[in-house]
């Protein structure tokens, strides 16, 4: 359904509507002689477009454009050692496409495009990830596929940094798995037990009058590591299906093996009532039926605005009488413009992508012409739980196993992003449909300020020289949201005039909890009846391809530590005070960091070629407001798996092998991790002078309380990192800036002429505020955000 985010050719017509709505100009009420422009709608004094519709020759960094991927599937579906099946939905025991995601050139033939005219854009390149339930053993395997867009080979990737094929028991859990538990592992769950169910929930699987009465489950997958050998095994626990069902988690689960691509393979092989593990559903009834065991009886919470898991709005009001917040305008139009999924804003330039595996990502970003990163993306998102009940304890949730950047969409605006927000298409394959799946704004764009200044000063008395200089931090931000399961991820990119680029993750969404027992107690608060929230350590892993001044770097830290001295005035006495001493890098090992707070330092990386004019390092820091260290013991259960979060940030020599930290088998492959990102750094190869990435760990227990209902708020979870200019520029970039203000006396020596106010040229006219159009836009389409 065309639509104005729609990424194609057809999207013509509503661009011509929306131009049509820039131009439309609103009387003044009572004043018809006066009229304002809309804001926005004035001719863009600086020539900037939005324009969102597929490239026509995509570049390096572009994901796979819609007809690409159609181009793709057919060649999937005849390719004779492929032969995907073009079943809706296929089959586990079928050969069948998981995912598509682009597959960046390898980095030096994409500098040598981008950095000279003339040269060849490299051939692009898809990385197929199959699905091979038809194999004997099944496998999952994953291809390269060339060349976009009339692919005519596929051949099975080589990664020295991971296996290719992988055991099927380790294969992803998205897919096709909850439809096979639904239609036949809860009808016999509900023969064998649903009359415990029905007692002690009133209400079970299957048989319910209508959907929403039965039970909804939340699967939890148990790690080959923890189990010690190469299986499936997820926990299915019962919740009731109400807004929202991880907050209404009962105490019956099953644990169902998946490790066979035949389904009528899978089966029960432990099931959790009231507390207790039973090894069969006959253990469970005869306890049961005995009356020897405490039996559980609660009764579904009413579905209504007061449940306190519910997100309609409640209590007083406030403010007592409707009253708009403050919003974002753009008085002057758009100052960023977007083409060909490339951005420009200011002194910024950015492409942007979101990978169905690994989640938003830009590359090539420069500042003032200059590429301070080739790459700055999302690695993984992992959550490990803790707790008592056999259910919910072993809860290690490794997320690219059900896709990162698939679960960014319907960003909504006025909710998750400024109204002025662009709202960027993402088009993916997908499992289920053989057309691919295109997500309206999977992504927004937009420009505001954050409200705080990015620097001033008040030079208020008449000694001090009397003016006043100073702005806002204004910022374009490029935002995805991953909604994975019960929680939603935010992840920003922030573009700030002062040259810095900002990462930051926030975390919202429900909460996963517990049924309450007094077992739970050292994981958790009772936070509702029946519910607790069990203590989780949220991480992330993100990848960051620094290049300051050409790829040639270094990676310094600036060490700060104490050092007592003779005052230099009273040489009797002593003074204790900081100094700082360079510490170069030679070796991967050596840059394995740990926050340590008795020995604070800067990381810097630079070109030790290219010094400022007084010969001083001139490069860019790296700053990580984000660490949180991981206390589950190395090697031990799942550990494995997230072998990144052991340190807080690592440094390796760039490979285009080391794609990411992480692989989609995440989930259950612990025992033999596809990644094990150790290997990125073990080999301890020399880093002076060498192309360098960081690797950053980003993380935060959760210790949920009451105030976590109905969803966790992101105040107080905000995790950064920021790539800060240092030494690299004069004097601040932010000082060419417009935007800011400065006040001094119109004539110093006669201070009774008054002040005078420098806006840089920026107009104060008024213009009247554009209108919504969410409403508008989902009566157009009303799946756009939720699916019908
Ligand atoms: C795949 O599974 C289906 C049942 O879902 C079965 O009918 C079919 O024979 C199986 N195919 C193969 C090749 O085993
Ligand atoms: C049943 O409840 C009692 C009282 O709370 C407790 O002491 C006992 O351990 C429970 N039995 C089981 C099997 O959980
Ligand atoms: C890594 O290499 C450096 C430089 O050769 C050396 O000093 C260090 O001991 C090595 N680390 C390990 C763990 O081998
Ligand atoms: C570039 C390349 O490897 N092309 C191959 C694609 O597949 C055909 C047929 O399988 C080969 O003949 C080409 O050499
Ligand atoms: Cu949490």
């Amino acid at each position: 359904m065309p639509s104005k985010y729609q990424l194609t050719s057809q999207s013509l017509g509503p661009v011509l509507l929306y131009a049509l709505l820039m131009t439309t100009t609103y009387g003044l009420e009572g004043d018809p002689s006066q009229t304002l422009e809309t804001c926005g709608s004035q001719k863009n004094p600086n020539n900037n477009v939005v324009d969102l519709s597929d490239p026509v020759t995509p570049g390096p960094f572009c994901d796979l454009t819609t007809s690409e991927l159609q181009k793709l599937r057919l060649f999937l579906e005849k390719d004779p050692n492929i032969r995907a099946s073009s079943e809706e939905p296929p089959r586990v025991n079928a050969s069948y496409i998981h995912s598509v995601d682009l597959l960046v050139p390898p980095k030096a033939e994409v500098l040598k495009y981008l950095d000279t005219p003339g040269a060849k854009q490299p051939i692009r390149k898809a990385r197929v990830v199959v699905s091979r339930g038809d194999k004997n053993p099944p496998v999952f395997e994953e291809y390269v596929c060339w060349p976009l867009p009339n692919v005519d080979n596929c051949s099975l990737l080589v990664w020295k940094s991971r296996r290719n094929p992988v055991d099927f028991a380790y294969r992803p859990t998205v897919g096709i798995d909850n439809d096979i538990i639904m239609q036949y592992i809860f009808p016999e769950v509900d023969r064998q037990v649903g009359h415990i169910l029905q007692e002690s929930y009133g209400a079970t699987f299957t048989t319910c009058k209508q959907q929403k009465d039965c039970l909804s489950f939340q699967p939890s997958m148990v790690g080959s590591g923890l189990l010690q050998e190469a299986k499936r095994l997820t926990w299915y626990s019962a919740a009731y299906n109400l807004p929202y069902f991880s907050s209404h988690i009962l105490d019956f689960a099953v644990c169902v093996d998946t490790t066979s691509p035949d389904h009528t393979q899978w089966s029960v092989v432990k099931l959790w009532y009231a507390n207790v593990v039973y090894d069969s559903y006959q253990s469970l009834i005869d306890s049961y039926d005995s009356g020897r065991i405490n039996k559980t009886k609660v009764t579904r919470p009413v579905d209504d605005e007061n449940l306190f898991s519910s997100l309609k709005r409640r209590g007083e009001f406030q403010p007592p009488k409707p009253q708009r917040p403050p919003t974002v305008v753009e008085p002057d139009g758009k100052r960023y413009s977007v083409k060909d999924r490339k951005v420009n804003y200011l002194d910024w330039s950015f492409n942007f992508r979101l990978s169905a595996l690994t989640g938003p990502a830009v590359y090539d970003v420069r500042f003032k012409g200059q590429r301070i990163a080739y790459e700055l993306g999302l690695s993984e998102i992992a959550v490990f739980y803790s707790g008592h009940a056999a259910s919910g304890q072993t809860t290690n949730y490794v997320d690219s196993g059900e896709y990162l950047g698939i679960n960014s969409r319907a960003l909504v605006p006025g909710g998750d992003c400024p109204e002025t927000a662009t709202l960027i298409n993402s088009a993916f394959m997908s499992i289920k449909k053989r057309e691919p799946e295109v997500y309206k704004a999977a992504q927004c764009l937009f420009e505001h300020n954050n409200g705080y200044p990015l620097r001033r000063h008040l030079a208020y008395q008449f000694e001090e020289g009397s003016f006043y200089g100073g702005m806002l931090d204004y910022v374009l931000t490029l935002r995805s949201a991953l909604t994975i399961g019960n929680y939603d991820y935010i992840i920003d990119f922030i573009f700030h005039h002062n040259g810095v680029v900002e990462t930051r993750l926030m975390s919202t969404g429900y909460i996963q909890t517990l049924f309450y027992a007094t077992t739970e107690r050292p994981y958790g608060f009772n936070i509702h009846q029946n519910t607790l929230g069990n203590v989780h350590h949220h991480l992330a892993h993100f990848k960051a391809d620094v290049d300051v001044g050409g790829t040639s770097n270094r990676y310094e830290t600036l060490d700060i530590s104490e050092e007592r001295v003779a005052l230099t005035a009273f040489p009797d006495l002593q003074y204790s005070q900081t100094r700082f001493k360079a510490s170069l890098k030679k070796t991967e090992l050596q840059a394995v960091y740990d926050f340590n707070f008795n020995k604070p330092k800067y990381h810097v990386v630079h070109n030790n070629a290219k010094r400022t004019d007084r010969n001083e390092i001139k490069g860019y820091r790296v700053q990580m407001n984000c660490g949180s260290k991981n206390l589950v013991a190395e090697d031990f259960g799942n550990e494995k798996t997230v072998s990144w979060a052991r340190n807080q940030m690592v440094v390796t020599r760039q490979k285009d092998d080391e794609i990411s930290s992480s692989s989609i088998y995440g989930m259950h492959d612990s025992l033999q991790p596809t990644v094990d990102f150790t290997t990125f750094y073990s080999d301890n190869e020399t880093i002076v002078d060498q192309d360098l990435v960081f690797w950053i760990t980003a993380g935060l227990h959760h210790i949920p309380h009451t105030e976590d209902f109905p969803v966790t708020p992101t105040v107080g979870n905000h995790l950064t990192f920021l790539l800060l200019p240092f030494n690299y520029f004069p004097e601040c970039p932010s000082m060419g800036s417009r935007d800011a203000i400065y006040v001094e006396h119109k004539d110093p020596d006669h201070h009774e002429l008054g002040v005078k106010v420098e806006r840089n040229g920026n107009s104060r006219e008024q213009c009247v505020m554009p209108r919504s159009t969410l409403e508008e836009d989902l009566a157009k389409d009303p799946n756009q955000i939720l699916q019908s």
